[in-house]
């Protein structure tokens, strides 16, 4: 039996801890404390170490799901959730004052893990705010000359999770079969 790990990170309130959540196929491990700074005026509460959960693929497969926290106090925890990683999932609030600086905060903060591996983005709150459009996005990746999967997506909504996953497993290796 195969086993992988795959990580979740970006911004505050991108939805990481909903997206492992929604996908999880055991209750997930969460870290959330109560927010006692800013964060609380977007949520309650906020991840202070880590999300956990395991995404069964139909084929014997375990995908082991690890969420970041967003803030980037808790930033030492990026490289340790990271090792031994096969890709970055890259979850983006469409909301915040200045997505594309996050986008390419994060892409930069976990550049040598992307280099190594892969990234496929989702972008979250799409319902709530439509701009940036994702065909903006296409044109800031192609100044980065990155050329990630990237789609809207609604946290809550395991099947878009779910084909956020499978994009970035595709984009690892072509012959991953799907769940
Ligand atoms: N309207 C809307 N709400 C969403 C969407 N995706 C996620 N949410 C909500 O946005 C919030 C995201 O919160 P979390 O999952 O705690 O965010 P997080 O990324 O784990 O944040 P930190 O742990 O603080 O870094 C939740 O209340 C979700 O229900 C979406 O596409 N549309
Ligand atoms: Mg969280």
């Amino acid at each position: 039996m195969t086993q992988y790990k795959i990580i979740f990170s970006g911004p505050v309130g991108a939805g990481k801890t909903t997206a492992i959540q929604s996908l999880s196929d055991v209750p997930p491990v969460k870290t959330d404390a109560t927010a006692s700074d800013m964060t609380k005026k977007r949520k309650p509460s906020t991840t202070v170490a880590m999300d956990y959960g395991v995404m069964k693929l139909e084929d014997g497969e375990t995908i082991h799901l690890y969420g970041t926290p967003g803030q980037e106090r808790f930033d030492f925890m990026w490289e340790i959730l990271t090792t031994g990683g096969l890709g970055l999932i890259l979850l983006l609030d469409n909301t915040r004052a200045d997505p594309f600086q996050d986008m390419r905060f994060f892409l930069d903060s976990f550049g040598s893990f992307i280099s190594n591996t892969s990234v496929a983005i989702g972008i979250t709150q799409m319902d709530l705010s439509s701009k940036p459009s994702i065909d903006d996005y296409h044109k800031q990746l192609k100044e980065l000359d990155l050329k990630p999967a990237i789609f809207s997506v609604d946290a809550r909504v395991k099947n878009d999770i779910s084909l956020l996953v499978q994009a970035l497993l595709f984009s690892l290796d072509p012959g991953l079969k799907d769940g």
